[in-house]
């Protein structure tokens, strides 16, 4: 790699809990009063620029619905999946939450800041089948995770489809840092738990995923 430091942690790395098929979890790294700002500050995201639910290629709308934060957004329609600079409305997306980007330091350091913070909402009964993250210019930079709300059975491969899977339940508070093979990985949600968090009022799943897009 170009560049150790996208690899090496700082000093004030928190430990991980588990490696499953090379991603790293740090399971409950965000306490309560952490979650629940990181909420509020999403909240202020999605105030100014709403949720939307996405098409696919194939013109069927996605079940989660989504917006971003940052330079980019992530963004499909039936022209295909890409990064935006504007949020479907057209308004420019609004900068991610310096709460957010402390997470993304702790973990990754400062070297080079993500350029996206997609935001994923999950009602219950959404979901979002197995993938790889490739629509970046350089895979050497890692993907940031963050769960918040309630459980969610993630599943992870290799960096083939069709490969063995590895499943995981996901919590709020939970960080999962993808580096390397697992950069590339498949990986989707196969559902969430309702009722297993009080972090939202109303229930469901917020995941925010930091990346490296230029
Ligand atoms: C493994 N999001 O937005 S987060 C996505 O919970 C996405 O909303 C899921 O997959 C969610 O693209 C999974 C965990 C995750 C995120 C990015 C990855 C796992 C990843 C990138 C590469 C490999
Ligand atoms: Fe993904």
């Amino acid at each position: 790699m170009e560049n150790q430091s996208a690899q090496s942690k700082p000093a004030s790395a928190s430990v991980p809990t588990a490696v499953v098929n090379g991603a790293t979890l740090f399971a409950g790294l965000l306490d309560t009063a952490e979650q629940v700002r990181i909420v509020e500050d999403i909240r202020r995201v999605v105030a100014a620029a709403p949720l939307f639910s996405p098409l696919t290629p194939w013109g069927k709308p996605m079940s989660v619905r989504m917006t971003s934060a940052g330079k980019y957004g992530w963004y499909t329609d039936r022209k295909g999946y890409r990064y935006s600079d504007v949020h479907p409305e057209g308004s420019d997306w609004p900068p991610i939450p310096a709460n957010v980007l402390d997470i993304w330091r702790r973990l990754v350091g400062s070297e080079r800041m993500p350029d996206c913070c997609l935001v994923n909402f999950y009602a219950e009964g959404a979901r979002m089948g197995l993938h790889q993250d490739r629509d970046e210019a350089d895979f050497r930079w890692p993907v940031l995770s963050v769960s918040l709300g309630d459980d969610a059975r993630f599943r992870i491969g290799g960096t083939t489809r069709g490969g063995p899977t590895e499943s995981v339940l996901l919590r709020s508070g939970d960080v999962l840092l993808l580096t390397g093979e697992s950069r590339l990985a498949y990986h989707g949600i196969d559902r969430i738990m309702p009722g297993t968090s009080t972090l939202l009022p109303k229930g469901g799943r917020i995941n925010l995923t930091l990346r490296v897009v230029d």
